[in-house]
């Protein structure tokens, strides 16, 4: 991966926790790199092909003028957001200081960094309730209209019998590639709050239910955590899962069974 750096670009700006911070505008001053595989470019010395610097600075500098936040990490969050939003850049690592901050004690600077970056993560969506379709289909759009996720591929959605012998009702599931920016617990806390939109109700574990979002992978992420595990346990063993995997990710390769989807 190539780097295109920004350094000490200067804005002046109104934010702060104190009143006058958000009348008087002081200094704050942004690093960047932004990772962008700029070899085509390179190649056909063509700027279409890598990340314009002076359109980033321009981004940054509206947010930051446009924008009057409390704290320095939100201004940061903003600008590297706004950056991967619009640009072929792949990380983000952005750095905020703001040399005059209100401190009595004499000092050099003090700042924030933030890193953010992009990932491919499949998702596998299940509905046993009500109108199936509907939900799937909400589902999907609510994923899209999401800050930080788009959504690129969608498999059919099929017909399957209820796995695991708690749930009746037949399923309808499919599953979703998806890019974001999130990290795999601000995803896991997006697809519940879609779930519970969607009327979800927790009963039993592989109850029946209106809507089931379930990370199957991120990136070539491994997770073991309590309550978020990547890939998702025991994917591989469900036709449900693999069909429509298989369909969008063939040759996705699985981290830890170490096959390409298609082998498994
Ligand atoms: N959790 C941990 N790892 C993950 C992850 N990778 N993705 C935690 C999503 N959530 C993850 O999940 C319980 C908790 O698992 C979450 O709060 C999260 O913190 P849940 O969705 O509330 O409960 P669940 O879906 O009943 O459990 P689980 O283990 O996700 O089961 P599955 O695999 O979703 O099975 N039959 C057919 N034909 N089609 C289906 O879609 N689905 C199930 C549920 C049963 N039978 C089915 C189907
Ligand atoms: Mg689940």
């Amino acid at each position: 991966m190539n780097t295109v750096k920004i350094r000490g670009l200067e804005v002046s700006a109104c934010h702060g926790v104190h009143d006058y911070e958000k009348v008087k505008p002081q200094r704050f001053v942004f690093d960047a790199d932004l990772e962008v595989d700029f070899y085509e470019a390179a190649k056909c010395d063509d700027l279409r092909k890598t990340v314009n610097y002076s359109a980033v600075c321009n981004l940054i500098a509206g947010i930051a003028t446009h924008n009057s936040f409390n704290l320095i990490e939100k201004l940061a969050y903003e600008c590297a957001f706004a950056v991967l939003d619009n640009s072929p850049v792949k990380r983000v690592t952005l750095t905020v200081f703001k040399p005059d901050a209100p401190v009595k004690q004499k000092f050099e600077n003090v700042g924030v960094t933030v890193e953010v970056s992009r990932q491919r993560a499949y998702l596998s969506l299940g509905s046993s309730m009500g109108d199936r379709k509907k939900y799937l289909d909400g589902g999907i759009e609510k994923l899209g209209k999401t800050r930080g996720i788009t959504v690129k591929k969608v498999s059919s959605y099929i017909n399957t019998r209820p796995y695991g012998g708690v749930a009746q009702n037949e399923f309808l599931n499919c599953a979703a590639e998806i890019e974001t920016y999130l990290t795999p617990r601000q995803l896991l806390d997006e697809i519940h709050r879609i779930e519970e939109e969607s009327g979800r109700v927790r009963k039993r574990r592989w109850d029946d239910r209106t809507l089931d979002i379930d990370i199957i992978f991120f990136g070539r992420e491994v997770i073991y955590e309590d309550d978020l595990t990547v890939p998702h346990p025991d994917y591989f063993r469900r036709d449900f899962v693999l069909a429509p995997l298989k369909e969008i990710a063939p040759e996705f390769f699985c981290p830890v069974q170490n096959k390409k989807i298609k082998d498994l």
